[in-house]
């Protein structure tokens, strides 16, 4: 079967992961059939050393990734300032395109059009005294308690297990230098170990209450310019750059996997930037559907535009623009 490229129009309902096990199990299930199938590339078609190993679909989803935080925006800057798909404006659109697509595979995969992607609410773990022991890191749900010394996840459906050649692992990553290598190893944790704590409902709601007593009233605009990681805005904060903090300081308190360009190894990506996505989906119930840059911003910001094309191999002619209502694929059991 061919990888979906396009979201399937048919509203589905989002759910907590934590709450719904129907749409837990269901999520495991289809990331296991999409780690096992063979798309129609190979290694050798991303330019990967080695011999040619078939990319599997999920896998695709990786390079994907990689491939964005690796192209500058503009051409010739710096990624590590701004690229086509973070640090910038695009970070939102251009990760829920990234998750309507792989909400697709996962539906196809499943033979359930009815599938919704479930989000992980970590701010609800972030109020724990232990986040680590919160059930999303339990085996029947997440599993794997990495830590520093053993980062390897050895429990729950991502467990590795060396001897299972079609088990959960980790093929395509990162060099130094971005570049994709092949490799053939478990997932990665390592909680609390490059940030202390998650983010708590605390500072979800100061991200989206602007006007509060006390509020940021910067936070009431979707973003600022020079659009890059030192924006003030909501999408600055949503990504946590400015202040450091939310999407940021999830990715960094998980570690290891998670922390790197090739993040989405970890099936946990999915679930934390439905949570960011759903985020999204609460400002603009309060802000409205609205987006910065417009079309007449500087040709320097082409990609983060809000009627340009996001720069993607896949889900291309998506701009933010025409992904801003979403009510047509999905909606959220939810809003905080
Ligand atoms: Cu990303």
């Amino acid at each position: 079967m061919a990888i979906t490229t396009e979201a399937v129009e048919m509203a589905v309902v989002r759910k907590n992961i934590l709450t719904d096990t129907v749409a837990r199990d269901a999520y495991i299930a289809g990331v296991q059939l999409l780690k096992q199938e063979n798309s129609a590339f190979t290694t050798a078609d991303f330019g990967i050393g080695g011999p040619a190993a078939p990319v599997r679909t999920y896998d695709l989803f990786v390079i994907w990734h990689i491939w964005a935080m690796r192209t500058p925006v503009p051409p010739g800057g710096n990624p590590k300032m701004r690229n086509a798909a973070h640090m910038g404006p695009i970070f939102l659109p251009w990760h829920r395109v990234m998750l309507n697509l792989f909400e697709a595979n996962l539906q196809r995969v499943l033979g359930d059009t009815g599938f919704g992607l479930p989000y992980w609410d970590w701010a609800e773990d972030g109020e724990l005294d232990h986040p680590k022991n919160s059930a999303f890191w339990q085996p029947d749900c997440m599993g794997g308690t990495g830590t520093l010394l053993a980062p390897t996840v050895m429990d729950g459906p991502f467990a590795f297990k060396p001897a299972a050649p079609n088990g959960f692992r980790v093929r395509i990553a990162t060099n130094q230098n971005l570049e994709l290598v092949q490799v053939d190893r478990g997932l990665r944790r390592a909680f609390g170990a490059d940030e202390d704590s998650l983010p708590t409902h605390d500072h979800v709601s100061a991200a989206l209450h602007a006007g509060a007593p006390g509020g940021n009233p910067s936070l009431a605009t979707y973003d600022f310019t020079p659009w890059d990681r030192t924006s003030k805005g909501f999408r600055n904060c949503l990504e946590g750059w400015n202040p450091y903090g939310l999407h940021n300081q999830v990715h960094a308190w998980i570690g290891r996997d998670m922390g790197l360009a090739s993040s989405p190894n970890d099936p946990v990506f999915y679930l934390h930037h439905c949570n960011v996505d759903r985020i999204w989906a609460g400002w603009m119930s309060r802000h409205g559907r609205t987006y910065l840059p417009g079309r007449t911003a500087p040709a320097i910001l082409k990609g983060h535009r809000i009627d340009d094309p996001i720069i993607s191999p896949l889900g291309g002619a998506a701009t933010p623009g025409t992904v801003l209502d979403a009510t047509n694929l999905f909606t959220y059991d939810v809003l905080p």
